[in-house]
């Protein structure tokens, strides 16, 4: 039906002429009428029926209407006020779109209540007399104190604690070959994103650098919808089936009767579970790895984890697993620093990740996909669809197809970060998920969690989760219902809204693909695994054995250390004949640091004899395999100094660390000026006491003979250059500072009387470029003792 152009009333006519009202309710049933018959039956229902027809749903039948009025709610929407605004805009849904139409700036702005009415008086409550009693009329003091009330939501039951910024994703060539998603249909495409990193076990407010699994979750804001690849920085997880979840988490979570220990899993529940589901052996490699107490969100790696699919225009399908590769390498803590740090800084990680945004230094990850046919996975000796097993890069290879930046920080940590909701249903044309029995829990888990941590079913029409594609569908209602729909259509098939919102059918819809499952005669509804997933130990072999020796003993420690907090033996011996079947010389090293004299005998397999794997040393699998771009961006050094330092010396040190990249602070005895030797005064940002030393990536020390002495009879600067050789730290010590390092015990070799490359003994300025060659190593493992000697 063609368009005319609106017929409106003036809106001049005057409230009340009745003649006018009449002629345009007579227009508008005219016009329903019309609309109504442009659709005499519904033609796409036979289009229904059969498999071939489901795979390509038919676009819906729309009629046009002459006029905006019938399908409108009412004729009176022309009258327009300051509040209602004009009419709505054809085809457009306002709630959902760009950040900037919810940002609240107070610039010049006078403080009022919620509903708008200026407080003259935000210090006292009102009173009956100055000493008299404080009057229940006081609604501007009930408005805030109830609203402060209700400021908390529910945390996530998982990853409570977490932080995120914005960002974008850049493709680098067109997929269109692999997938129609629309983040990869063209080089140069640019979709925004929100990027949430976690931690698992934690509450809310609990430290970063516990030892754990970290979340990170990237919503994408793609041109056709929201979506959410919600993956960790490991590539499996503990169990392979969603029944197991709330026992895993039951499992590590404070034990109930007495709430503790807080962000850990070095206790009895957890280490009782796992040891008993020797599915998750594999993940915990991955978890007593430093990779479980990463230095910052910006060093370490991403996973999708699951099996999805990548689907393209002709409907073909092919497996992906989704890494997210750091540009500044794969970078961890170690643990006794990540223990001091959790005291001295529970948001480090938090810290870190604002620093460097602000500071320019943008977290930069790339992404890469390993593509495999359906046919390659059934010839794997391992499972696709089990999420406790990776696909070897050297069996199917990474291939890089873009680049990810987070370059803003949130305005507002609630608004974004807290009421962000990552869900692993948000997918969009083009992706897709495999039968992963893990993955379709969690499809269904992830909506259903936000709707009581959210309040409702609307938390899609929260800002930050609101998506810049258009939304236009009959769900109506709800808690916290944002959007003011028009019209009185919220069903389809409907003729009386011109049969819009329309299915968008094959061509522009989400069509899932059919994934079409052999006929086997067993198969039928049934509550059990495939085989190959009873497979529990080749992997964790796999990553065991693909560590260099340093990791080995890391791990080792991390598992020695977890166990000893295991208060009932029992455990601790069945988790060692567990490990007995993923690494012999691991088990003798954890049974030794336990004190077992005798090792248990291996626990019983599920599967007598797996098949066997096609890579036994994946090097990809170290941490050392990703040093990052050689840059010192982000990382954090410590100028140490004190009243009677050679200033000029130590101003043209942090000159040229910050011109590399790094940020150098001062670090005296108390903040603010130090007097130079050579006149030269500094100001110090930090003070010993309240930035230690193990929060730092690198110490130096510069010249002067009082200002070292000074910090001599510091005792912080004794535990600074003990944690710094502990925790494999570059050091530089200029001139008159070197004496430091026979008072504080500390070794000038390391324990085989090597040289040191990680301590840089320096007069004047020459030392400057091993130091930096020595920060961009970021640790210096060869120190390393067990116990250390420092
Ligand atoms: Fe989650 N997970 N999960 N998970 N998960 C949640 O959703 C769940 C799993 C992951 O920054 C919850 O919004 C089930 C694997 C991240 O907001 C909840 C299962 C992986 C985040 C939930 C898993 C993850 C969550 C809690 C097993 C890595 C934080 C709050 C079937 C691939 C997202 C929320 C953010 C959060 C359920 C297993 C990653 C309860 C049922 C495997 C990064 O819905």
């Amino acid at each position: 039906m063609a368009k005319s152009p609106p017929t409106r009333p003036s809106a001049k006519t005057p409230p009340g002429n009745t003649t006018g009202a009449d002629e345009i309710l007579r227009r508008k049933a005219q016009q329903t009428e019309e609309l109504a018959r442009a659709m005499p039956s519904n033609d796409n229902k036979a289009l229904e029926h059969g498999f071939s027809r489901g795979l390509a749903p038919a676009k819906g039948v729309t009629a046009q209407p002459r006029s905006p009025l019938p399908t409108g709610s009412t004729v009176s929407e022309m009258n327009t006020s300051e509040k209602t605004g004009d009419q709505a805009t054809e085809g457009v849904n306002a709630v959902h779109g760009r950040l900037d139409r919810v940002r609240a700036d107070a610039a010049g702005q006078a403080l009022t209540t919620n509903l708008g009415v200026a407080i003259a008086d935000n210090q006292n409550s009102l009173k009956y007399g100055l000493r008299g009693p404080v009057l229940l009329e006081d609604f501007i003091l009930r408005d805030k104190l109830t609203h402060f009330d209700h400021e908390r939501i529910p945390e996530r039951i998982v990853h409570a604690r977490g932080s995120a910024a914005h960002g974008y994703f850049e493709c680098y060539e067109p997929l269109t070959e692999l997938t129609r998603a629309a983040p990869f249909q063209s080089a140069g495409k640019v979709t925004p994103v929100f990027v949430r990193f976690s931690t698992v076990a934690g509450e809310r407010g609990s430290k970063d650098t516990a030892r754990d699994v970290r979340g990170f979750a990237v919503k994408f804001y793609t041109d056709e919808g929201n979506w959410d690849l919600v993956g960790n920085n490991m590539p499996v997880f503990f169990i392979q089936d969603a029944m197991k979840f709330p026992d895993l988490v039951h499992a590590v979570k404070p034990e109930p009767h007495h709430a503790m220990p807080q962000a850990a899993s070095a206790h009895d529940t957890f280490w009782d579970f796992v040891s008993l589901m020797p599915e998750s052996t594999h993940m915990l490699m991955w978890l007593m790895s430093d990779r479980a107490i990463p230095r910052s969100y910006a060093t370490m790696q991403g996973f999708g984890v699951h099996t999805y699919r990548l689907v393209n225009a002709a409907g073909e399908s092919v497996f992906v697993k989704f890494h997210w590769n750091p540009k500044a390498g794969t970078h961890s803590l170690v643990w006794d620093e990540a223990v001091k740090i959790s005291g001295a800084d529970p948001d480090y990680h938090r810290r870190d990740l604002w620093e460097r945004i602000d500071g320019g230094a943008y977290p930069e990850y790339e992404l890469a996909l390993q593509v495999f046919t359906e046919e390659q996975a059934q010839q794997f000796s391992f499972d696709v669809l089990d999420s406790t097993k990776i696909v070897p890069e050297e069996l199917v290879p990474l291939r890089p197809v873009g680049r990810m930046v987070l370059n803003r920080n949130p305005d507002n940590f609630f608004a974004e970060t807290e009421q962000v909701a990552f869900c692993t249903a948000h997918v969009v044309p083009g992706i897709d998920f495999s039968n992963d029995p893990l993955l379709a829990g969690r499809i269904h888990s992830y909506v259903d969690t936000q709707i009581s941590r959210l309040g409702g079913p609307n938390f899609h029409e929260i800002p930050i989760n609101a998506p810049l594609a258009p939304v236009h569908n009959n769900q109506r209602d709800g808690m916290h219902r944002q959007t003011i729909h028009r019209g009185r259509v919220s069903y389809e098939p409907n003729s009386l809204g011109g049969g819009c919102p329309f299915q968008a059918g094959a061509a522009q819809g989400f069509v899932s693909v059919p994934a079409r499952i052999r006929a086997e005669e067993e198969q039928g509804k049934v509550r059990a695994k495939p085989e190959k997933f009873a497979d529990h130990y080749t992997q964790a072999t796999l990553f065991y054995e693909s560590q260099t020796p340093v990791e080995q003993a890391h791990i080792a420690a991390a598992f020695r250390f977890e166990l000893s907090k295991v208060t009932v033996p029992a455990v601790r011996a069945r988790m060692v004949a567990s490990l007995r079947n993923a690494s012999e010389s691991l088990a003798q090293a954890v049974a030794k640091g336990l004190g077992m004299d005798e090792l248990p005998a291996p626990l019983p397999r599920a599967l007598a004899e797996p098949a066997k794997p096609e890579v036994t040393q994946s090097p990809a699998l170290s941490l050392m395999a990703r040093p990052g771009d050689g840059s010192l961006a982000g990382r954090r050094v410590a100028v140490l100094v004190a009243d009677g330092v050679q200033g000029g010396a130590a101003e043209r040190l942090q000159a040229v660390l910050s011109a590399e990249g790094a940020v150098a602070e001062f670090v005296a005895p108390h903040v603010g000026r130090v007097r130079g030797a050579d006149g030269v005064d500094l100001e110090a940002t930090a003070s010993l006491e309240n930035n230690p030393g193990f929060l730092f990536d690198a110490l130096a020390w510069p010249d002067g003979e009082e200002g070292v002495a000074t910090l001599a009879h510091d005792g912080h600067t004794m535990e600074s250059l003990k944690d710094g050789y502990r925790h494999g730290k570059a050091m530089l010590l200029v001139g008159a500072a070197q004496t430091l390092l026979d008072m504080a015990g500390v070794p000038a070799t390391t324990p085989t009387g090597d040289p040191d490359p990680g301590l840089v003994l320096a007069d004047g300025e020459e030392g400057l470029d091993d130091f930096i060659a020595a920060i961009v190593r970021h640790r210096h493992p060869e120190r390393e003792t067990d116990p250390p000697v420092v």
